[in-house]
């Protein structure tokens, strides 16, 4: 008992218990003696010789949570903070331009009546593609340059999306028209150049109810870019494209200007593609329990990236991933910017 309390450091306890309670200790050898006794003896001195070893054993834990208490009241005197020192003078961290212009989206489009919907990053097949009308042999799945998953035990294949229409998918089948959302988030193809990353971001917009229309589309589309670009009017055109979801499908092109360098949108006689959009198929409205008699819908896609890039001047969409601090700090958005209407929105 002298020894634990005189034992100073974990150490030194250690030693202490080694010494007594060890393979070849003081109190292991005296129970090593049991052996060599009568029965009689052994009723009366095995108790004595396990009471010691309890005791010692006790004393030793009690001890050591004396002495972790000491070492960490030691730490906590050396390692303090003064939290009445001044703050820094300059907040240290940003906000990345993609947060920043998910949030001005998620603001425009809230003040167009929209709802945010959000999924999971790892889809079904059957979601991503299936209920899109892009069945197994469409070129769309190469087209897309898919991130499959590892086959699962029940044969679903899962996959990462590649594109966040599946959100909307999951919305159709959960709710009854009228729909009204948009579906900010990250998406995934096997593509990386300075216009493509393996991981980036989408926002779509889903639209569905009994009397929906092309105009409607363009509309929505009009005040979005006006809202977005912080412009009082902007040109824009819808060309016939194709995807396999919308039909009839178009692409967005607005206004710009290119000359003198850079460019200016809402001036000029030049056209920027922006998004892809069109009226929802009818296949995919019934696919999604849409009745197609009674409901139509249109959907739009964006790049949330390439928004940014267009906005802010951002040149190259490599670093956006690369998180070097030097990028962030030089794109990146204070933190109390906050995208909202009732300021202009990039502040
Ligand atoms: C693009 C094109 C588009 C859609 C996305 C969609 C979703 C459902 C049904 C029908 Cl659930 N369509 N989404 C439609 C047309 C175009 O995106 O270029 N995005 C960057």
């Amino acid at each position: 008992m002298q020894q634990i309390a005189a034992a100073g450091d974990s150490r030194a306890l250690e030693d202490v218990r080694v010494g007594a309670l060890g393979k070849k200790g003081s109190i292991a050898e005296l129970l090593k003696t049991l052996g060599g006794m009568t029965p009689e003896q052994r009723k009366t001195q095995g108790p004595l010789f396990n009471g010691l070893r309890d005791r010692a054993a006790d004393a030793i834990a009690a001890r050591k949570r004396e002495l972790e208490g000491e070492a960490l009241e030691a730490r906590l005197m050396t390692e303090r903070v003064d939290v009445t020192l001044p703050a820094p003078e300059a907040a240290e961290g940003s906000v990345h331009p993609v947060s920043h212009v998910r949030d001005e989206l998620i603001a425009i489009f809230a003040d167009l009546d929209f709802k945010v919907a959000e999924g999971p990053d790892v889809e079904t097949d059957e979601y991503n593609f299936s209920k899109l009308n892009i069945p197994p042999e469409h070129p769309a799945r190469q087209m897309h340059d898919t991130f499959y998953l590892k086959p699962q035990s029940d044969s679903t294949r899962t996959l990462l999306r590649t594109h966040t229409s599946p959100v909307q998918v999951r919305t159709m089948l959960a709710q009854k028209p009228p729909i009204r959302i948009i579906a900010p988030g990250r998406t995934y193809r096997r593509d990386y150049d300075a216009t493509h990353s393996p991981m980036f971001h989408q926002v779509e917009g889903l639209v569905v109810d009994s009397e929906t229309h092309l105009g409607h589309l363009k509309w929505i589309l009009e005040e979005f870019c006006k809202a977005y670009f912080e412009l009082p009017a902007i040109g824009m055109r819808l060309r016939p494209s194709y995807f396999p979801f919308t039909e009839p499908s178009v692409e967005v092109d607005i206004q710009c200007d290119r000359s003198g360098g850079q460019i200016r949108f809402g001036e000029g006689r030049d056209w920027m593609e922006i998004a892809g959009a069109g009226m929802v198929h009818p296949r995919v409205l019934e696919m999604c329990g849409v009745d197609p008699e009674y409901y139509h819908g249109f959907a739009f896609g964006f790049g949330i990236d390439r928004l940014a890039m267009l906005k802010y001047g951002i040149p190259d969409l490599r670093p956006f991933f690369e998180s070097d601090l030097r990028w962030l700090r030089h794109y990146g958005f204070a933190a109390l910017d906050i995208a909202a209407l009732h300021e202009s929105l990039s502040q």
